[in-house]
């Protein structure tokens, strides 16, 4: 089969969605307006989701609910019911912000959604946070989109397809309002087993909220089991195994599996170019990088859920039980501030400062360090370029949905060289099985042997392992993704 692209889903959107409003909501929006010296300017994140869903927000002329106010210019570009056309250089769909106050932020998004459901479902050994206040303001938050989206379905036939663990109650507050809407929901995140999941003191409400749903999707089978299971313990259901299928209240839920993806011609195109072979040389030139050095790479948000202490300590026990390496190799580590308000993650960003501190101090010579750790945000085609310039990437996640980093180091490696180090509590390891050197991230010194494995393996294997993973994404891309929910969701009507 030929594998999807965006214009396959464009032609796709056309012939199934027509005469249904489409609407998609997420917490985050997926464009920003910044004032840039006095005038108006505007941003567009570097989401995958975004890149995903554009196509499908331009061709069915859609609308896009989101918390507004990102970007510093969104009130000024916004009319006064939030409505503002966009992308902002090719007006084609319309973006619909939703105003939180301050404390409905703190308490919704940092709070109940970060410091409770997040921590729950990856059971990272973090106790979440469960608080009184925290639950209210999600309860309101949700509220507030469901009224926000049932304004603008009116009696109209609606697709709405609802992004993430920020919205768990919004699918029943919806259908309440709008029996007739059909509604699809992606939860990016894993979904534990029953014995996890019942610490919620809020278990049951957050269940029914999600019950509302017509699709639920996860990224793999696994979590949408533990999600039917958790049901089977938490509330009194109908479930159909045989179609993965949960029926409240008369209402038919359906748990499917859709793996998320990259556009993995785009990152490949990227990492080809002339501007990414310069990017190259300017590294290399920049941290003295001989052509024989040993490079290795991570690219992650800081959240403890990523195993970076674990990832740095694993460095350290390889150069221990290999000090020959001292000197011809480096790890880079790209590390994005995230959450910084939770303190939680405050303390990650000093243990992590700390942990890498600690390793250099210790190999360290007057004209090498081992890890180059560098907190901010980097532009795209640096990144790409440290893809390239890596023998091995490591992906070291505690647990992971997916994970997309895994995905792009895979796509920009157009010499089809390289070697993925992957945690085996990924989303993304399920579909590198064979492919990726599988890790698991709390035992240090084999994925200490597991890094030497990576960096001694025989060229003809890391080539033929790569090619397969290659194939795998340039197939499984993200419109397929995108494809294959819109598919289901036009079956339920
Ligand atoms: C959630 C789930 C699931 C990272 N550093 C830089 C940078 N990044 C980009 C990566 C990648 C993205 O951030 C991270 O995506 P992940 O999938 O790895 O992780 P989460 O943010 O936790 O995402 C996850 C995902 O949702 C989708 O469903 O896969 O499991 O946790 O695209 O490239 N990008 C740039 N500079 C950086 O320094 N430009």
């Amino acid at each position: 089969m030929a594998h999807e692209t965006a214009e396959t889903l464009r032609n796709l959107i056309r012939n199934r969605v027509r005469g249904h409003k489409f609407i998609t909501v997420s917490n985050r929006e997926p464009y920003m307006h910044v004032w840039r010296e006095g005038s108006l300017g505007w941003i567009r994140p570097a989401s995958g989701l975004v890149v995903a869903l554009d196509p499908v927000m331009r061709s069915s002329r859609g609308l896009w609910v989101a918390h507004g106010g990102g970007g510093s210019a969104d009130v000024a570009a916004s009319d006064e019911r939030g409505f503002v056309d966009v992308p902002p250089d090719e007006p084609s769909y319309r973006l619909k912000r939703v105003w939180l106050t301050e404390e409905q932020e703190e308490n919704y998004y940092y709070g109940f959604a970060n410091s409770g459901l997040w921590p729950l479902c990856h059971v990272a050994y973090r106790t979440p946070v469960f608080r009184e206040e925290h639950w209210r303001a999600y309860q309101e938050v949700n509220e507030k989109f469901a009224e926000s989206i049932a304004e603008e379905i009116g009696n109209e036939h609606a697709f709405v397809f609802i992004q993430d663990y920020h919205f768990a109650l919004l699918p029943r507050m919806l259908r309440q309002r709008c029996p007739h809407a059909v509604i699809a929901h992606f939860w990016h995140i894993p979904w534990p087993n029953p014995e996890v999941f019942r610490i919620c003191p809020w278990k049951q409400d957050i269940l029914r909220g999600m019950l509302g749903n017509d699709i639920l999707g996860f990224h793999i089978r696994y979590y949408g089991d533990n999600f039917i299971a958790t049901v089977d313990r938490e509330l009194e259901t109908r479930i159909d195994r045989e179609q993965a299928a949960i029926i409240y209240r008369r209402h038919m839920t359906k748990i499917r599996a859709f793996p998320i993806s990259i556009d993995f011609e785009s990152v490949a195109k990227q990492a080809a170019s002339a501007a990414t072979d310069e990017r190259i040389a300017c590294l290399r030139k920049r941290y003295n990088l001989g052509e024989d050095m040993i490079v290795g790479v991570g690219a992650d948000r800081i959240d403890y859920t990523k195993g970076l202490p674990e990832r740095i300590e694993a460095v350290n026990r390889f150069l221990e039980r290999y000090p020959e390496y001292c000197g011809r190799f480096v790890f880079f580590q790209a590390g994005v501030p995230s959450r910084t308000h939770v303190d939680e993650y405050r303390r990650l960003n000093e243990e992590v400062d700390e942990c890498v501190r600690r390793v250099n101090q210790k190999y360290a010579t007057a004209s090498w360090r081992p890890i180059i750790f560098v907190r901010e945000h980097l532009p795209l085609s640096e990144l790409l370029a440290w893809y390239r310039i890596a023998r091995f990437a490591i992906v070291s996640s505690l647990h992971d949905g997916m994970n997309l980093v895994a995905k792009e180091f895979v796509a920009a490696r157009v010499d089809h060289d390289g070697v993925l180090l992957l945690s085996r509590f990924t989303g993304a390891a399920r579909q590198f099985r064979s492919d990726a050197v599988l890790i698991n991230p709390y035992a240090a010194d084999a994925v200490a042997e597991a890094i030497h494995r990576g960096i001694t393996m025989e060229p003809e294997e890391v080539r033929r392992r790569m090619t397969r993973m290659r194939e795998q994404v340039r197939e499984n891309n993200v419109y397929k993704w995108a494809a294959d929910i819109i598919r289901k969701l036009s079956k339920v009507v």
